[in-house]
């Protein structure tokens, strides 16, 4: 993309209203511009960013063998008045009236209608087990949103539904959706703890939250600092291996890590007093085994291999896709911006010309853009006009990873300069060197 035919309205002022660093940045680079109180317009930047990290999350539940699919964010109230959730939902959903004088309402989460379709589609044990998921938006009406996309009204899921025979069947679903989950955060750069939650309107007693440790995060946590020398790393899983999936929990979930909700003062006291950590996490992702909560009043019942007609056992598994750009930005920035992970970053790398106009330089700048292209990246070339002092300050504002900085002095000794957004390192090289090195950090040097 060329920067002089983008959409990239980048504010210079810090909007006040902003509270915490994600959200200054997001403003300011614009990826984001409120519409109304906690509902946000994801401008092209944002919208890049959203769609990576919706991408990741996709590719690890289908490794997962989960099954994606799409609901709408409208529903009817018939289906919750059938679980009894609908006078339990409370203020935080949004009721609303078609013109029959129907009770709607915008979808907060997708039991009650996961459910349905299930029970009008299933009816026998062969079919399970099941997992499907979709990645929608939800909307709650939060009493104080706040934070941007951190805690907004509107807000963009992954939500995820297993169905199974057995009580055993399902919680090899939920050890999987937590291995899966664990894979989705690592690739995006962050590190997201298990910790023991409290299920609230959703239901059951088995329920972890992931959550990333940052000073701005909403939620209290209590842990043990060895917890955070846990990796999954780059293992081989195989999501059908229900004793290496629950090795998996067990491993990431033997010492303590709890959010407020579960704290227990009598077994944090039993960690050595060194690795005793109170602090504060973003709620990134939460996985819930509620058992026949939902499949028991709605009648989602599947016949046994004795014959018998038995309600299936359930779980919900959420990640919140939108807050997740938010808490990779509070985990990965500066004091000039942005500094996004490989895995998630709009575009793979920025090219500054220094000197627009000059007939070298811009040559120089149209061969990079064309190369990198062709090895299937994306570059994002600044080809405006400004001055060099304000091409950098954009490019570490928006965060690229990797900058190309191009002029005629540099070109005069056949080189240019690549620079790491995050060590401030700069390496002056060929720029079919700068090339090759940019699509090896990418793994596509093979081209
Ligand atoms: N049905 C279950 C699992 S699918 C469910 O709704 N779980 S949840 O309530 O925990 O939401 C899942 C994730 O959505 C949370 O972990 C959080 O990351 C995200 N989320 C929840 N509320 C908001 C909000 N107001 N703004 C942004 N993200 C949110």
């Amino acid at each position: 993309m060329r920067l002089s035919r983008y959409f990239l309205p980048v504010l210079k002022e810090t909007p006040a209203e902003a509270q915490i660093v994600s959200h200054r940045y997001m403003l300011r680079a614009g990826m984001i511009k409120q519409a109304s109180a906690g509902i946000y317009s994801w401008l092209p930047l944002g919208y890049k960013v959203l769609r990576r990290v919706e991408q990741i999350v996709h590719e690890e539940q289908i490794r997962a063998g989960h099954i994606p699919m799409l609901m709408p964010t409208l529903q009817s109230a018939d289906l919750w008045r059938e679980s009894g959730r609908y006078d339990d939902y409370g203020e935080e959903m949004l009721r609303i009236k078609d013109r029959h004088d129907r009770d709607m309402l915008y979808g907060p989460t997708n039991e009650e209608l996961i459910t349905d379709i299930f029970r009008s589609n299933v009816t026998s044990y062969r079919d399970l087990p099941l997992t499907l998921y979709h990645i929608q938006w939800k909307f709650r009406d939060e009493i104080r949103p706040r934070f941007g996309v951190m805690r907004g009204r509107e807000f963009l899921m992954k939500d995820g539904y297993n169905f199974d025979l057995t009580k055993e069947d399902a919680l090899h679903a939920y050890n999987r959706h937590l291995v899966s989950y664990l894979r989705t955060y690592e690739r995006m750069g962050l590190q997201a703890i298990p910790m023991r939650a409290a299920s609230g309107p959703i239901g059951g007693d088995n329920t972890h939250e992931f959550l990333v440790l940052a000073e701005t995060g909403e939620s209290e946590v209590f842990y043990d600092s060895a917890v955070t020398d846990i990796r999954l790393g780059e293992r081989e899983i195989d999501y059908d291996d229900k004793a290496q999936c629950q090795a998996i929990l067990e491993e990431f979930t033997a010492l303590y890590a709890r959010t407020d909700e579960t704290h227990d003062e009598a077994a944090f006291a039993a960690i050595p007093e060194a690795r005793r950590r109170s602090a504060r996490g973003i709620e990134v992702g939460q996985i819930f085994y509620f058992g026949t909560k939902y499949s028991e009043p709605m009648g989602a019942m599947v016949t046994d291999a004795d014959g018998n007609r038995v309600p299936v056992h359930m779980g919900s598994h959420g990640i919140g896709v939108s807050r997740l750009l938010g808490a990779i930005i509070e985990a990965s920035h500066d004091e000039r911006g942005i500094i996004w992970p490989e895995g998630v970053t709009p575009f793979h790398v920025g090219i500054v010309n220094l000197k627009q106009g000059d007939g070298a330089a811009d040559v120089a700048c149209d061969g990079l853009y064309a190369a990198l292209a062709a090895r299937g990246l994306e570059p994002l070339y600044d080809d405006t006009a400004e001055r060099a002092g304000a091409k950098f300050a954009t490019m570490d504002l928006i965060g690229l990873p990797w900058r190309i900085t191009v002029g005629p002095r540099g070109l005069a000794n056949g080189v240019v300069e690549l620079t790491s957004r995050r060590t401030g390192e700069s390496e002056e090289m060929s720029p079919e060197a700068a090339v090759a090195k940019v699509a090896e950090i990418y793994g596509r040097s093979s081209l």
